[in-house]
């Protein structure tokens, strides 16, 4: 299942980008100051959505962990991400959120708990995914804020087809250490792929901001190292980590496409491995205490 909803993503970020009009201001009104909140892969995506809405010129936009977030700072709005709409953590952040401070969701399913503790509700139903590990759900959400924030996702939508139809840049089998690295909104993603590996292959993963790469972190890459750079290529990066034997790969495709690419890589690397990406070990859909 979670290789087929892989698969069912240029459909689903077409649905995704057809709903941006009525569905990105839930993220947030132009001018509002706004903090995004999720937990594991739906955390990533508050990252990621954070840099873009702020990029974009919507308005001030923090992220944090919603197990760890604390009322400080005030906001007009904070969004929380749940696809399962049922996280524990997302709820009892929601529960701390102030009176006066709207609460907005972006959920898989409608009437779930966070669908009904939240304002205003985003109910991604066409996103919604069967598997544990989430793939179509974090991308869609990404393809609307970004359609929504103003960018013309058309070239994405056409090229993402035919990435998926060609195979893998490298065969996973040959390496035991995985790291992504990203920049600005890119470095969300990053993570994203590096847990991607975890909960679906059970391997060692990591992920940096990649200009801090070379700060510690590059001492244990070697010749099983598969370093992928996501967003713009950084040549003396490359450079200097394939002089410790790692295979560096950086595609030019847009970002998102990268992490399509990262899921296909986390999937594959479990077949090779004699594992079943569908049932994760340790792993539930949602954590509910
Ligand atoms: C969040 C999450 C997932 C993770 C696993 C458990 O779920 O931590 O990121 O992959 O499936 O749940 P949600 O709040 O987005 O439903």
């Amino acid at each position: 299942i979670t290789e087929r909803e892989i698969r069912s993503q240029p459909e689903v970020w077409a649905r995704a980008v057809a709903l941006a009009p009525q569905g990105a201001p839930v993220l947030g009104r132009r001018g509002e100051r706004v903090l995004v909140l999720g937990c594991g892969t739906s955390a990533f995506v508050a990252e990621s959505l954070a840099v873009l809405r702020e990029r974009a010129g919507q308005g001030e936009t923090d992220a944090a962990y919603a197990s760890e977030w604390t009322p400080g700072r005030t906001y007009d709005r904070v969004v929380v991400i749940s696809r399962s709409g049922t996280t524990s953590e997302v709820l009892e952040a929601l529960d701390r959120v102030p009176a006066g401070t709207v609460r907005a969701a972006v959920v898989g399913v409608a009437g779930s708990p966070v669908d009904d503790a939240a304002d205003e509700t985003l109910v991604l139903d066409f996103a919604n995914e069967e598997s544990v590990v989430q793939t179509r759900f974090p991308t869609a959400v990404l393809a609307l804020a970004r359609a929504g924030f103003g960018e013309d996702l058309a070239p994405v939508l056409a090229r993402v087809a035919d990435v998926l139809a060609a195979p893998l840049p490298a065969d996973p089998s040959r390496f035991e250490h995985f790291v992504f690295l990203g920049r600005s909104w890119s470095y969300g993603l990053a993570q994203e792929a590096a847990l991607k590996i975890r909960e679906a292959a059970q391997a060692w993963s990591e992920s940096y901001p990649a200009l801090d790469y070379r700060h510690g972190p590059v001492a244990v890459a070697g010749e099983t190292s598969l370093v992928t750079l996501f967003g713009e290529a950084e040549p003396e990066l490359s450079a200097d980590v394939e002089r410790t034997g790692a295979t560096v790969v950086h595609e030019d495709l847009d970002p998102l496409i990268q992490l399509v690419q990262a899921q296909r890589l986390a999937v594959a690397l479990a077949g090779a491995r004699g594992l079943d990406a569908d049932a994760p070990r340790h792993l539930t859909r949602s954590v509910v205490l």
